[in-house]
Order: C-alpha cells, then sequence, then structure tokens
C-alpha cells in the first residue's frame, strides 16, 4: 500500500457549469433567507468569502489596534482599582481580535496573511482608533462611545448569516457591555468631581464624538458593500440604520451625564420618533481610513514592533509543535 503513489495525485475537481453555479447560489441564497447559518466545510459563493474575510480580518485588526490608546494610559490610571478594570479591558480586546482572527481563518485565508495585509496598509481598521487618547476622561468616553458604538453594531453581525462569526460576536458583545458600563461609571464619577474633572470630561466628549459617529461607515447611499453584504445577512442592519439606533440610545445618557454633545441640530423629531443629527465630515473620515488620521502612521509602526518583538514567541510554538509531531510519528 505505502509503494502506491495514486492517492498521492492531486484530485481534479470539476468546475461547476454555469448551470449548476447558478444552482448552487440558489440554494446558497435560500439558506440565507431563511435563517439557515452557513459554515465553512458548506459551498459558499467566492464573493460571500471574500467579503466576510475582508470585513472580519477588518474587525480584528481593530481590535487588536484598538489596544493602543488605553495601553497608553495603564501606568497613569488614578486608582488600583481602574488600572485593573483598564487591564482587564484592554486584555479583553486582544482576546476578540484572536477570536475573530481564528473565525475568519476558518474561511482559508491564515492568519499570517491577515496580519501582513494590516502591516502593509492593505486593509483597513478601524478610523476610531486613528485618534489620540489625551486625557484620563478619554479612558471613560472611548468605553461609553467607542464600544457603546461597537456593541450597536456587534449586537447586529450576532444575527448575520456565517456561524463562526456570529458565534464569536455573542461572547464578544457580553464582554464589550462591561466596557460601555465601566466607561460610563468612569464619566459619572467625573461627573460629580470638580470644575476641572467635569471640565476634562466635556472636552474629551466634544474630541470623540464625531468620530464615534464616523464608526459605523459612509453613509448608505456611499457604501459601496452595503447593498450585497444585506443581502447575504453579512450585515443585518444598514450603516444609517444602526448610526441612527446609537444616537438615540446615547443622548439620553448625555443628558444624565450633564455634557452636551456638540451638534447643534441634535434635536428629537418627533414625527420621526428620531434625533435629527448634523453633518458628518466625510472628508476627515476619507482621511483617517486612507492613512492619514492623526495616528495612523503611529499605530501601524507599534504593531510591526510588537510583532516583530514577538518572532521568537511564534518560533518557539512552532518548534515544540513540530517536535510533538516528531514524538507521534516515532
Ligand atoms: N473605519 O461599504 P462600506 C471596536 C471602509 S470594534 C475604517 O460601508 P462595509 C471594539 C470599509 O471597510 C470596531 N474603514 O463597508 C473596541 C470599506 O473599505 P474597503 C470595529 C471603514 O464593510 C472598542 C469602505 O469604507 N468594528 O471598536 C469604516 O459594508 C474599544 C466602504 O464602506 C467592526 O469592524 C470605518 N469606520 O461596512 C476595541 C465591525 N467604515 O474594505 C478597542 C465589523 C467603513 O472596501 C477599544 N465591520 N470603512 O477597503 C462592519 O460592520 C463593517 O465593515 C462597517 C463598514 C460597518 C465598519
Amino acid at each position: 500500500m505505502y509503494g502506491d503513489t495514486s492517492i498521492q495525485k492531486p484530485i481534479k475537481i470539476a468546475e461547476p457549469t454555469s448551470a449548476e453555479q447558478a444552482k448552487l447560489e440558489e440554494i446558497f441564497q435560500q439558506k440565507i433567507d431563511d435563517d439557515i447559518k452557513i459554515e465553512p466545510q458548506e459551498w459558499m459563493p467566492a464573493a460571500y468569502r471574500k467579503t466576510l474575510v475582508r470585513q472580519m480580518s477588518q474587525h480584528a485588526h481593530s481590535e487588536v489596534i484598538g489596544m493602543q490608546p488605553e495601553g497608553n494610559w495603564l501606568t497613569r490610571a488614578p486608582s488600583l482599582r481602574r488600572k485593573v478594570i483598564l487591564l482587564a479591558k484592554i486584555q479583553d480586546e486582544g482576546g476578540h481580535g484572536l477570536y475573530i482572527y481564528s473565525a475568519a481563518e476558518t474561511l482559508g485565508t491564515s492568519r499570517a496573511e491577515m496580519i501582513e495585509q494590516l502591516q502593509s496598509g492593505k486593509a483597513k481598521y478601524s478610523s476610531i482608533f486613528n485618534y489620540p487618547a489625551l486625557t484620563w476622561a478619554d479612558m471613560g468616553t472611548i468605553g461609553w462611545l467607542v464600544d457603546g458604538a461597537a456593541i450597536t453594531n456587534q449586537v447586529a453581525l450576532s444575527r448575520g448569516s456565517y456561524g463562526p462569526y456570529s458565534r464569536a460576536m455573542i461572547r464578544i458583545c457580553k464582554e464589550e457591555s462591561f466596557h460601555q458600563r465601566q466607561g460610563y461609571e468612569l464619566l459619572l464619577t467625573l461627573s460629580k468631581g470638580t470644575k476641572e474633572q467635569k471640565e476634562m470630561l466635556q472636552e474629551s466628549v466634544n474630541r470623540f464624538w464625531w468620530p464615534s459617529l464616523m464608526m459605523f461607515g459612509p453613509n448608505d447611499a456611499n457604501s459601496p458593500h452595503s447593498a450585497q453584504s444585506m443581502k447575504w445577512k453579512i450585515k443585518k442592519k444598514s450603516n444609517d440604520q444602526l448610526r441612527q439606533e446609537f444616537i438615540d440610545a446615547t443622548v439620553p445618557q448625555a443628558e444624565f451625564l450633564g455634557i452636551t454633545l456638540p451638534d447643534p441640530d441634535l434635536k428629537w423629531n418627533e414625527e420621526r420618533g428620531h434625533y435629527d443629527y448634523g453633518a458628518i465630515d466625510w472628508e476627515e473620515f476619507g482621511n483617517v481610513i486612507n492613512g492619514n488620521g492623526p495616528c495612523n502612521k503611529q499605530r501601524i509602526a507599534n504593531h510591526i514592533k510588537a510583532h516583530e518583538d514577538g518572532a521568537w514567541v511564534r518560533e518557539a510554538a512552532a518548534a515544540y509543535a513540530e517536535k510533538q509531531q516528531k514524538k507521534q510519528v516515532a
């Protein structure tokens, strides 16, 4: 049997004819329409796979790059309690990155490839993490607004069509919910503090409000991927729908904190049953997602350095795995 090399010959799988392809696509779409999850081993259109790898890898990159603005404040936390909370939150974000990279790998792209795309600028990560964290109040604002925006989107993503991604989102949302609460609690404490603390809170929210709204992406009319992603239920709600949900939930929370939001056009519209809001600066958004935000270069440089510094860990893990494999064969 060992001499039989025929089993090593590559098996040729015939390309489906266009009629077969159309049938496969029809069955696939029917599953999506019936809310049946798509699992890694099942047939899926190449474009569905590609869209998922793009979105999931960018999502994972966001979680990992998102550790940097908060990491900047770990050594300056004002108490042991605050430090422990912040440390736990940052570690959670790293974990979220790992769950999502693993879920994305089930689609056939390795984590190493995804990281190469991030570091070479081919893959994006969330615009929000290109803004600096300048004050301690930013630790609260990031939790309240940034994690708040992330959860609004991720609750919808947890109902998405791709099994591994949607399941990763369930756990991630639970953790993000703790992050949002710790941020709000931090800000509530500042809101009851000294005049300087209240000013620091207001100034931080002034800086983060508009970038948080940009996290949801361009308006629906200018979102090239939305229509197809909605049809495939990779996205369950549109960018504008999610942005509106976030604003409606957040305005009363700002009122409770006793702060203002930096938008003179923000007001309740009785007829729509939603808050109206002012125009977003899409030029700023375009600059930030194209590499020219305040911290883009620094964020990627830090990531490359950490990756290079960690090379010995990957080498040691690979050497250990090889040794174990040799032991099993022997
Ligand atoms: N930033 O056609 P669409 C977090 C890009 S996790 C950068 O609307 P799509 C946790 C988009 O990629 C936050 N790029 O695209 C945390 C596309 O470019 P491409 C991250 C953006 O994919 C908290 C182009 O614009 N969450 O915060 C952004 O249908 C605190 C056209 O846009 C996720 O990634 C943006 N804001 O919808 C961690 C959720 N918006 O790829 C630490 C998963 C758009 O063609 C601390 N992702 N672009 O070159 C999504 O839900 C979607 O990808 C959207 C964009 C909604 C972000």
